[in-house]
This record gives C-alpha cells, sequence and structure tokens, in this order.
C-alpha cells in the first residue's frame, strides 16, 4: 500500500492506488487518510457543476492550461482534476469523453486527472470526493477542479466541498430549470453561459440573470446561511466558448479574484469550518447507524420492519421499540 510520504512527494502511482482504494472501500485506508489529513488544507476547491453537455469539461481542460500558463516554470501550479462520472458504471460514456475532451491535459506532470464512477461507493460520492480531494491536496495540488453534473441533492453535496462553485449553462437550454430545482442556482459563485458561439445566447443570459436574481431574492427571504455571509460577491455571468478559448481569460480572473474575495473576509475559514462540520456530521451519522445495525439482532430488526410494513406498528413506534432496545 502506499504510505504516507509516497503521497506527499507526489508520487503519481502511489497517489492513484490511494484514490482507488478510496473510490473501492473508504474503511480500509483511514489510517493512511488520518495521516494525509494533517497535510492537506491548502489546496483551492473550485466546482464546475451543471447540466449535462454544457461544457464543463471542455472548459475545465481550458482552465487547467490557462492556469498552468499563468504560472511560472520556477514556481509552477499543479492541478488536480476530479470527474464525477454520474453515468450508470456499465456505460463508461462519460469517463472516455472526459479523457476525449482533456486530452490536451494528458502528458503533462503538473496535472492529475481522476475519474470517480459511482458504483459501490461507501458513504456516499461526496465522502469518497472529499477524500480524494485531500489525498490531491496533500499531494501539492493547489487547485483543484471538481467537475460534477448538477442535477440531484448528491450533486449539490459534491458541489458544497468546493471553495468556489462554478455554474453552466448552454444556450438551448434557456427552460431547462434544472439548476433551480437542485438547488444549484444559490450556492453558484460564478455562472458561465458557455458555447456564446451559438444561437441563442442572450436569451440564455436573460434567463439566467431573472433565475438568478429570483434564486438570490427568495435566497434572502428564506434566510440562507450563505446570503446572509456573503453580502458582497455578486455573482458574475461570463460568456465562454470553451472550444477556442473565448472568455476563459476573464473565467480564471474571476477564480482568482473570488478566492482573494474568501481570504480577505474570512469566508475562507467560515466555509471550511461548516464544510467540515456538515461532512464530520455525515461520518458520524453512517458511522453510529452502522455500529447500531451490526449490534441490533437481525430477526428482531426484521420483524420490527415487517410489522411496520403490515402497519401493524408505525414506524415512530418501531423507532421508540429500537430506541428502548
Ligand atoms: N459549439 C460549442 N460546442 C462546445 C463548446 N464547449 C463544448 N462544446 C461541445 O459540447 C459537447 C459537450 O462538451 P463536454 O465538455 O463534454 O460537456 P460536459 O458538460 O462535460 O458533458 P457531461 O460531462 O457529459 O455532462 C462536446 O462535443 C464539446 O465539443 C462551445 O463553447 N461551443
Ligand atoms: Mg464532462
Amino acid at each position: 500500500m502506499s504510505s504516507l510520504n509516497d503521497i506527499l512527494s507526489g508520487n503519481r502511482y502511489s497517489i492513484s492506488r490511494l484514490l482507488t482504494a478510496i473510490e473501492n472501500d473508504v474503511s480500509n485506508v483511514t489510517d493512511l487518510l488520518s495521516e494525509v489529513y494533517f497535510h492537506a488544507g491548502n489546496a483551492h476547491l473550485v466546482g464546475i457543476t451543471g447540466a449535462s453537455g454544457t461544457g464543463k469539461s471542455s472548459l475545465v481542460n481550458q482552465l487547467a492550461k490557462a492556469f498552468r500558463q499563468l504560472h511560472s516554470e520556477a514556481s509552477p501550479l499543479k492541478i488536480g482534476i476530479i470527474a464525477v462520472d454520474p453515468s450508470s458504471p456499465f456505460t463508461g460514456g462519460a469517463i472516455l469523453g472526459d479523457r476525449i475532451r482533456m486530452k490536451d491535459l494528458v502528458g503533462d506532470p503538473g496535472i492529475f486527472i481522476r475519474s470517480v464512477a459511482t458504483r459501490g461507493v461507501l458513504g456516499g460520492l461526496a465522502a469518497s470526493t472529499s477524500a480524494m480531494a485531500q489525498v490531491l491536496d496533500a499531494a501539492g495540488y493547489r487547485l483543484i477542479l471538481i467537475e460534477t453534473v448538477g442535477a440531484g441533492q448528491s450533486e449539490v453535496e459534491i458541489a458544497n466541498l468546493a471553495h468556489t462553485i462554478i455554474v453552466v449553462e448552454s444556450p438551448g437550454m434557456g427552460d431547462d430549470i434544472q439548476a433551480i430545482k437542485s438547488g444549484i442556482m444559490e450556492i453558484g459563485d460564478i455562472f458561465v453561459i458557455n458555447k456564446a458561439d451559438l444561437q441563442g445566447v442572450e436569451e440564455a443570459e436573460r434567463v439566467l440573470r431573472a433565475n438568478l436574481q429570483f434564486a438570490h431574492l427568495s435566497d434572502q427571504t428564506i434566510n440562507s446561511s450563505k446570503s446572509d455571509l456573503n453580502p458582497t460577491w455578486i455573482p458574475p455571468i461570463i460568456r465562454t466558448i470553451a472550444i477556442n478559448g473565448y472568455g476563459i481569460e476573464m473565467l480564471v480572473r474571476n477564480i482568482i479574484e473570488h478566492k482573494e474575495f474568501l481570504i480577505n473576509s474570512d469566508l475562507w475559514k467560515i466555509y471550511e469550518a461548516r464544510r467540515m462540520r456538515r461532512e464530520f456530521h455525515v461520518m458520524l451519522r453512517d458511522h453510529l447507524y452502522h455500529r447500531w445495525l451490526s449490534n441490533y439482532p437481525k430477526e428482531k430488526h426484521d420483524q420490527v420492519l415487517a410489522d411496520v410494513i403490515s402497519r401493524k406498528i408505525s414506524p415512530w413506534q418501531a423507532l421508540k421499540l429500537f430506541n428502548e432496545w
């Protein structure tokens, strides 16, 4: 198995092995992850999310190239990329697609690309993505780009791992309110309208602007934690064309500005604390549940459950029974 030193020294093979172990079953590598934990906490985590096919991977490709160029050879920036693959584990379609979209980056020793499939992940995809990000973080990757398809709650959770969340839209999806439904709109720090070369970009921007105002309006009335803390960052809307690089410079500038904003306003620390609290509570819940389940007599558990199903007792009464045990 990989050692802490292998990870800290950035040995790609060891990192890769540890990431695979995390993906298969985190519980086998918690000792090593514990050591890694003390060396993480330095990376800027940037989430890129949005509906399928909006051009997220293409943008990640451009962003990684641009950030690499921005930093001098004397102090290069190592970039980690985690592409969370929402597709069925059997098709592997998105992984293949990402490989093609990010082919420019292959061979760059300062870039580490990893796809995570949803298959068999214990403790949830968000937990394993977070653990993977920590490994890359400890290995010296100071910028970590996390691509997810913003379609459901688990994607929102993954996006929430990031310090900076980029929501990607594209023309022709103007009426698509997927992003709003899944709550992505409220958490976006930067909005991108990609495929600005296509028709309907004005319409897409108009709809986005209206939705954004609506999201932030309801955000305030519903008393969201983020808008309370975040009074002065106004999420910009940036047009890009990921296939030729248009708008990428602007996007890079906004990502850097957002990071500076977070640090200067102390929000960086507040978000970190909030994220870790949330993550820890998920771990705790998981842990306690599994411990309880393994201690509770299976026949009794099955019987109580059968009684709930046949409506002999209610779920609330069942909880009481479990509680008394
Ligand atoms: N015309 C045009 N096509 C683009 C642009 N950006 C990406 N594409 C194309 O759109 C398609 C999807 O791009 P991806 O980068 O794979 O999109 P994605 O959001 O990562 O897709 P999923 O990961 O499957 O959700 C590809 O064929 C890209 O070449 C753009 O700015 N303009
Ligand atoms: Mg993609």
